[in-house]
């Protein structure tokens, strides 16, 4: 068990356990039983003091709150933080940014955008990543997506985003879907959000976990030092397991064969001890420069490309407990932008500024009233004193003879910084002089919403690219209008008309003219997620928590399988066994072995690599047509293949490998790796290179050799 933290401790006056115990109405009263309504005689109608019944009825009726306007569908956990070192001390007062002693527990929701609560995990979709940090100054919460960039650049445009892309008002369809007529009509309306646009068309869209994708805080913050002197600050999560994505073909499949695909992934995993891992950058940049860039930095549709403010690693936070009440914990919980403690301030980036007023504001039509942030969830570890009284929902029995300030009647508490000598923990306002017209407008400075789409299609990979043009396909032809169609192909023209030529012609609109107006050949290299990535190279790839699949029959070469699982468990994967039937088989070793999960009961999607096993596996793969499948979909993916003894010749048969007959080691640049060895004859390089073909993650020199424009 890990070590209890304040937070955790602090729950458990809110927790309940009805183990042992007799039910009971809400007052306490037992009840006898509640399988039949109080009635005059037992044909009769029901009575209205039946006073149980209507409690228990009348409670039901109102368990339902307002789903989150957007980001309804959500998974958090709990874990910690912890500051590398004492660097960030020269610029913030924030002491768990800049002690290292310090552990601060932290509640994290991982979010999907635009469906309802009860939607799919793997939509194309932008990913909510938001954190609580529980600190000793009051909470901070960081509410970051996984992508650098919004969709607009005023805030006050947000409701008619949503309206846009949430599905089409009379029909309520599609749900969780980007790929309809409203959406693609802002768009092309509003080619500020094309940049974004970019990074939702990419497999960014798509991760194959919560686990394995990045966060960032969008906006450009602030950082205040004691002094109060200013730094700008863009935030970065980078997870330690690498940036991955999954395909939207297998994204579409996954919806069906496991709708909780990412919640369960970010479960199981801190149920098996891998907790999730991701650490803290910074990119700080001087007041001074502050027009050094040729974009804005006020302006959250833009990125400081790491080339020109590197990332700057400054802690970690780890996952390491679940929740143990979705409602209570992950449905309640309340995150707000302008839950800063001292030492982190907010710039006048308008979208940064809408946001500082809705979260509060919907907090209070969601969860019903201004005492949400006495929910247990929503609780800081320090004490609250304020003089603030009365609401729906107040849990707090405030003693004190006062709730106004000034006061002496109450000895002037709760007190001010004017009345004690200020401590270092208080939160004052970053200091800046303001002066300009009061006027409508938006500064000529966010006006090229071209040239950063731009770079980020330089910086993909050729196959990235591929799946770029592939989504704007996708999700234009699931637009009725051809107008809209034509229109946005114009818009991505300004990005690159190669990508719009390619576009327009599957979709079936008119090839638009050559704008040319972004072109330019820049890149950053941290943008792409093809392996090597630029920021990831130095930690090696790992394999840990992946889930790999071996197809299993009777008289399967189990001593080649323990072998093989006890390798992958070294490095922390998980190998399922598949077989015809749940049960166990008998392994051609006379042994009896323990299928994990019938083929009937799951998917290949679900996996990220396959081993077709030696001993008598052919006829399973030749007449079982649900077998074969799963072994073809995953060399579709460009999983990694593997296959050894008797498993090498199916391959074979099924065109995945032209390995001779009696290979030691063959692994070709396509991901398939096979040997004729066997049992304990396992070769360990056999071994090896199958885990580092799992490591790339996907195999794309298998995709590159279809590329189509
Ligand atoms: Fe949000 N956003 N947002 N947003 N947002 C909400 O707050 C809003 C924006 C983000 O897991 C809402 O409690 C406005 C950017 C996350 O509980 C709401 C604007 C970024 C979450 C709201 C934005 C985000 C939300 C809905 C433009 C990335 C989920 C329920 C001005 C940096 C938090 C709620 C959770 C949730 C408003 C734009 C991230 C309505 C007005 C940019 C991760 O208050």
């Amino acid at each position: 068990m890990e070590r209890r933290d304040s937070k955790d401790r602090s729950l458990d006056a809110a927790r309940t356990n009805d183990d042992n115990s007799w039910l009971t109405t809400q007052q306490g009263v037992r009840v006898e039983h509640t399988d039949d309504s109080l009635k005059a005689g037992v044909r009769g109608p029901t009575l209205l003091e039946d006073f149980h019944a209507r409690e228990k009825i009348t409670h039901f009726d109102h368990e339902r709150i307002p789903e989150r306007v957007v980001h309804a569908r959500g998974a958090g956990a709990y874990g910690y933080f912890k500051a590398y070192d004492t660097r960030l001390r020269d610029y913030t007062a924030a002491e768990f940014l800049t002690e290292p002693k310090l552990t601060t527990p932290v509640f994290v929701r991982f979010s999907t955008v635009a469906g309802s609560r009860g939607s799919a995990d793997t939509v194309r979709d932008v990913r909510g990543f938001a954190t609580k940090f529980y600190t000793k100054q009051g909470n901070y919460d960081l509410v970051a997506n996984n992508m650098p960039v919004f969709f607009i650049q005023d805030g006050v445009k947000f409701p008619d985003f949503v309206h846009a892309v949430k599905p089409e008002p009379a029909s309520e369809i599609p749900q969780a879907q980007s790929a309809h007529d409203t959406f693609w009509d802002f768009v092309w309306l509003h080619p500020e959000s094309l940049h974004m646009v970019m990074w939702l068309m990419s497999d960014r869209a798509l991760p194959r976990s919560y686990r394995m994708m990045q966060g960032f805080g969008v906006h450009t913050f602030r950082l205040v030092d004691f002094e109060g002197n200013g730094t700008f600050v863009k935030f970065h999560w980078r997870p330690i397991l690498g940036s991955h994505s999954l395909e939207w073909a297998e994204c579409q499949r996954i919806a069906g064969a496991d709708p909780d695909y990412n919640r369960r992934d970010l479960w199981d995993a801190i149920e098996a001890g891998q907790f999730p891992e991701f650490e803290l950058g910074v990119q700080l940049i001087s007041e001074l420069r502050e027009h050094d860039f040729d974009f804005d930095l006020l302006d959250p549709t833009k990125i400081v490309p790491e080339e020109q403010v590197p990332v700057q690693p400054v802690g970690r936070m780890v996952l390491n407990r679940n929740p143990q009440n979705f409602f209570a914990e992950t449905e309640q919980v309340a995150f707000h932008t302008a839950n800063v403690v001292p030492g982190i301030d907010f710039t006048n980036d308008p979208l940064l500024q809408a946001r500082n007023f809705s979260y509060l504001d919907t907090q209070l039509i969601r969860l019903g009233g201004p005492n949400f942030s006495q929910l247990p969830i929503n609780r800081p570890v320090v004490e609250v004193h304020t003089n603030q009284r009365d609401g729906y929902g107040q849990h707090t029995i405030h003693t004190h003879p006062t709730s106004y300030t000034k006061n002496s009647l109450g000895n002037g508490c709760p007190m001010s910084m004017t009345q004690q000598e200020p401590p270092l923990d208080v939160y004052r306002h970053y200091t800046q002089r303001v002066e300009g017209e009061v006027i409508r407008r938006r500064s000529e400075s966010f006006n090229d919403h071209y040239s950063q789409a731009r770079l980020f299609w330089n910086s993909m990979k050729e196959v990235e690219q591929q799946h770029i043009r592939d989504a704007f396909c996708f999700e234009l032809s699931k637009v009725s209008s051809k107008y809209v169609r034509q229109r946005v192909t114009e818009q991505i023209a300004h990005v690159d008309p190669g990508l719009a030529m390619g576009v327009a012609r599957k979709v079936g609109v008119p090839e638009p003219e050559d704008f040319g107006a972004a072109l330019h050949n820049d890149a950053s290299s941290a943008l792409s997620q093809v392996y090597p990535v630029a920021g990831f190279d130095d930690a090696p790839p790992s394999i840990e928590s992946r889930r790999i699949a071996a197809l299993v029959c009777d008289g399967v070469d189990d001593t080649g399988i323990r072998k093989l699982a006890s390798a992958l468990s070294a490095e922390g994967a998980l190998l399922d066994l598949i077989g015809p039937a749940e049960g166990a088989i008998r392994g051609e070793s006379g042994h009896s072995v323990d299928v994990s999960v019938g083929l009937s009961s799951t998917a290949s999607v679900l996996y990220d690599a396959v081993i077709v096993p030696g001993g008598d596996i052919a006829a399973l793969i030749e007449t079982n047509g649900s077998a074969k499948h799963f072994l073809l979909e995953a060399f579709k993916h460009h999983k990694a293949v593997a296959a050894f003894g008797a498993g090498v010749e199916v391959l074979r048969r099924n065109g995945l490998t032209d390995a001779e007959t009696s290979p030691v080691l063959v692994a070709d640049e396509e991901g398939v790796i096979v040997t004729s060895h066997s049992g304990q004859e396992l070769p360990d390089e056999f071994i090896r290179s199958f885990i580092d073909a799992v490591a790339l993650h996907r195999i794309w020199n298998r995709e590159t050799s279809h590329i189509t424009a």
